[in-house]
């Protein structure tokens, strides 16, 4: 399946309210005056797009039909596309850099899908012929090492783990020794669900991220924040949370296929200063794609 056609497939839901919304907004009345642009900002917001993200494309909207005079149907469809294009962002990737150890940090609240991504990842990347090892960071339940562990033989990529309750930042210890002297290019630690108001869990992942400058300084290190495209506006607060408590480098949205919240991905790009790279459209471990800003409005508007 090509890149369109599996957004297209993944974002079903968002797309099928995107269009029966419309349809409403442009039944109502006949071209686009103010009270379809009230109507189009309100079908953003109800979209989870968010209230400022909605309002900037209302009125870029505003301008462009002033600029240009069309207020057709497909004229603003169009412009409604390409605003959302330029608001996602140019297409960026998680950036691993080859002949280095590259050491990718998930983190995220509790259910978003780190361990999920971790797994695909790592199928990703062997794929591309990279050598990849995964670190068991969570520790708070045996089920979590277990779900990891069952990414790592569904993957073939071995995964590196310690019992139940041990402390994460010797996980993350042994996962970059072994990463080492296996010479793998890539290493994926998979975190507990943290938080931002438990100090402690914010703590443990300074703590982590101590580790690997010390052991790894060389090493090209980045953190990925996971969200739940499903948890619309919560989404959009945890990535404000996780911000401003640890440096982050990219954002991974999951659950996209899992409802209409698809919008989320707009709003979270407006306010976010860190690129998303990665789309979870599925629970399948082929259900990854690089988050694509084109194919992504594509997918959400016809036109
Ligand atoms: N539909 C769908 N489900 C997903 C996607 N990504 C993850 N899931 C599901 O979401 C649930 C939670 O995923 P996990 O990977 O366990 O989430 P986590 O962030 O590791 O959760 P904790 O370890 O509890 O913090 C699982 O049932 C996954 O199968 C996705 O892109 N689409
Ligand atoms: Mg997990």
């Amino acid at each position: 399946m090509g890149l369109f056609e599996s957004f297209k497939k993944g974002l079903a839901k968002t797309r099928d309210f995107w269009a029966a919304e419309w349809v409403k907004t442009t039944a109502s009345h006949g071209k686009f005056d103010q009270d379809m642009l009230d109507e189009l900002e309100e079908l953003m917001v109800r979209a989870d797009c968010g209230v400022p993200a909605s309002e900037d494309v209302a009125e870029y909207i505003k301008n462009y039909i002033k600029r240009t005079g069309d207020d057709s149907h497909e004229g603003v469809m169009s412009a409604v596309k390409t605003r959302i294009v330029e608001i996602l962002g140019e297409k960026k990737t998680l950036d691993i850099e080859p002949g280095k150890l590259n050491i990718i940090l998930m983190v995220g609240v509790n259910g978003t899908g780190k361990t999920t991504t971790a797994g695909k990842l790592a199928l990703k990347y062997k794929r591309e012929g990279k050598k990849v090892i995964m670190a068991a960071a969570d520790t708070f339940r045996a089920a979590a090492v277990n779900q990891l562990k069952e990414w790592g033989t569904r993957t073939e990529t071995a995964v590196i783990s310690h019992e139940e309750g041990s402390d994460p930042a010797s996980v993350v210890f042994d996962a970059v020794a072994a990463a080492k002297a296996r010479n793998c290019d890539v290493l994926i630690v998979d975190t507990a669900g943290r938080l931002h108001n438990k100090k402690n869990l914010m703590d443990e992942l300074s703590k982590i991220n101590r580790i690997i400058d010390r052991e790894a300084p060389d090493a090209n290190k980045m953190s990925i924040l996971i969200i739940d495209a499903t948890t619309g506006q919560n989404a959009v607060l945890q990535t404000e949370a996780f911000s401003e408590a640890v440096k982050l480098d990219y954002l991974g949205i999951t659950k996209l296929d899992g409802s209409a919240k698809g919008g989320v991905a707009i709003a979270v790009s407006y306010l976010a200063k860190v690129p998303i790279v990665l789309a979870g459209l599925g629970e399948g471990v082929e259900d990854l794609m690089d988050f694509d800003p084109q194919a992504f409005a594509d997918a959400l508007i016809d036109t």
